[in-house]
C-alpha cells in the first residue's frame, strides 16, 4: 500500500471514514486537522510522504490534480485543496459553524485566510528549493503579512482572531504561526496580537492534537 494508514480499527468501519491525505508538517493539511476536530468529525489519516515523493504517484493524483496535499475522500466525493475541502465541511457538516453570522466578520475571516494562504504561503516544495538559502526573503513575506494581519484583526479580535469564537481566521492563522516560530524563527514579539492568539490556539485541543508533531506520520526526529 502506498499511503500509510493511522487507524486500527475494524477494516468495515475504516472503509466508511473519511480520509484526510495529509503531511504532518503542512501547514493547509494543519488547517483541515482543525476543522475536523471542531466539528467531531472522525477520519483516517493517510500520510503522504512529501519527502518521498509520493504526491506525485498516479494514485494520489486522481484525489488531487495538484499533487498537493491536503485531500479529502468522504464517500464517493473526493475535494482536493484545503479552502475547498473547508468550504465542503462546513457545508456538509454545520456543526461549529466555521463562519460567524455578521456580514463583516465574514468578510474579515475570508480576508486573513487569504492573507495567509495567497500573501505569505509558498509551501510548494519546487518554490521552497528554488528559494533554498533565501530564509531572510522568506521571514520578510511573512512579516509582511504578519503585519498586515496585526492591522486587520486589531478592532475584532477576542480571545480568538474574530471575537471570542474560533472561526475560519483562526484555522489559517494557527498553521501559518506554528510554522514562523518554528521554521522561519520569526520574533513574534513584533506581532503581539498574533502572539496573544497564539497562546489561546495552545490552550485548544483542536489546534494541540492537530499539530504537526502530534501526527502518526512525524519522524522520530523532528526537525523543522
Ligand atoms: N492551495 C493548496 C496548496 C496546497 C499545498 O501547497 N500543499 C503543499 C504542502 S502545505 C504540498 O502538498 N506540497 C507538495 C509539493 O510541493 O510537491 C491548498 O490550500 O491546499
Amino acid at each position: 500500500m502506498l499511503f500509510s494508514e493511522a487507524t486500527g480499527s475494524g477494516e468495515e468501519a475504516v472503509n466508511n471514514k473519511m480520509k484526510l491525505y495529509s503531511y504532518w508538517i503542512s501547514s493547509c493539511s494543519y488547517r483541515v486537522r482543525i476543522a475536523l476536530h471542531l466539528k467531531g468529525l472522525n477520519y483516517e489519516y493517510k500520510a503522504v510522504d512529501l519527502s518521498k515523493g509520493e504526491q506525485y504517484e498516479p494514485e494520489f493524483l486522481k484525489l488531487s490534480p495538484t499533487g498537493y496535499v491536503p485531500a479529502l475522500v468522504d464517500g464517493d466525493i473526493v475535494v482536493a485543496d484545503s479552502f475547498a475541502i473547508l468550504m465542503y465541511l462546513e457545508e456538509k457538516y454545520p456543526q461549529h459553524p466555521l463562519l460567524p453570522h455578521d456580514i463583516q466578520k465574514r468578510a474579515i475571516n475570508y480576508q486573513a485566510a487569504n492573507i495567509v494562504a495567497s500573501s505569505i504561503q509558498p509551501n510548494q516544495l519546487f518554490i521552497l528549493r528554488h528559494i533554498e538559502g533565501k530564509l531572510p526573503l522568506l521571514k520578510d513575506v511573512i512579516e509582511k503579512g504578519f503585519t498586515a494581519l496585526e492591522k486587520l484583526l486589531k478592532g475584532c479580535a477576542g480571545r480568538y482572531a474574530t471575537g471570542d469564537e474560533i472561526f475560519l481566521a483562526d484555522l489559517f492563522l494557527a498553521p501559518q504561526i506554528h510554522a514562523a516560530i518554528t521554521r522561519f524563527k520569526i520574533d513574534m514579539t513584533k506581532f503581539p496580537l498574533l502572539a496573544r492568539l497564539n497562546e489561546a490556539y495552545k490552550e485548544n485541543p483542536a489546534f494541540q492534537d492537530t499539530l504537526p508533531e502530534n501526527q502518526p506520520d512525524v519522524p522520530s526526529q523532528v526537525q523543522y
